[in-house]
């Protein structure tokens, strides 16, 4: 049997700078380039990947330099099935920023279900020497949040971030209901006849 194919929307929020682009690019094509510019010509990047018997799409989405609050649209965040949210490590005010982040993305997304919705917090830049934020830190501030999963991660040096993605694929297909993944490609013949004498009794 054909593996069910499931898109997912991933956004990418925090403040400029902590290196989203470049956590994306990496992810995406495995590259680090210190010329990848913040305008990427384009609202997303996909990546297929496969995650148990599913094929995923993973559409991810980048603010393309436009972090003011406010400023990223309707579209931006419609649908969004998970929202990631970068901070540097090494620049305090970039942790403190992230409450603002979740709270703007759950007032312009508005999901079902705002506790249980799946975000992930990545807490980028830990190939510098120049650590602000500890790990205790990040980690309570998660906790507090209905236990969002962390990564420390660097788009640089390539540390955790197939490892973020994995658990932002599975934390949004288990939250996803199951009317909205599995998108059958083949018809079952056998409904054909109950249609038929529904179609009859319609007639009537
Ligand atoms: P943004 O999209 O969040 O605004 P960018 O951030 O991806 O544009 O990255 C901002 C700067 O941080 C870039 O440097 C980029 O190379 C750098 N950067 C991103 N991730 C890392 C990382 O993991 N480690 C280190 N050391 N640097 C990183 P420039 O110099 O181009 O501004
Ligand atoms: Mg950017």
């Amino acid at each position: 049997m054909a593996p069910k194919k499931v898109l997912l929307k991933v956004i990418i929020l925090g403040d400029s700078g902590v290196g989203k682009t470049s956590l994306m690019n990496r992810y995406v094509n495995q590259k680090f380039s210190n010329q990848y510019k913040a305008t990427i010509g384009a609202d997303f990047l996909t990546k297929e990947i496969q995650v148990d018997e599913r094929l995923v799409t993973m559409q991810i989405w980048d603010t393309a330099g436009q972090e003011r609050f406010q400023s990223l649209g309707v579209a931006f965040y419609r649908g969004a099935d998970s929202c990631v949210l970068v901070f540097d490590v090494n620049v305090a005010k970039t942790f403190e920023n992230l409450d603002s982040w979740r709270e703007e993305f759950l007032l312009q997304a508005g999901p079902r279900d705002p506790e249980a919705f799946p975000f992930v917090v990545l807490g980028n830049k830990v190939d510098l020497d120049a650590r602000i934020v500890s790990q205790k830190r990040a980690l309570s501030w998660c906790q507090s949040k209905n236990n969002i999963p962390f990564f420390e991660t660097s788009a640089k040096d390539n540390i955790n971030i197939e490892q973020a993605f994995e658990v932002i694929a599975r934390n949004a297909l288990a939250q996803e209901r199951v009317e909205d993944i599995y998108l059958p490609d083949t018809v079952d013949l056998s409904d054909q006849k109950d249609k038929q004498s529904a179609q009859n009794c319609a007639a009537c």
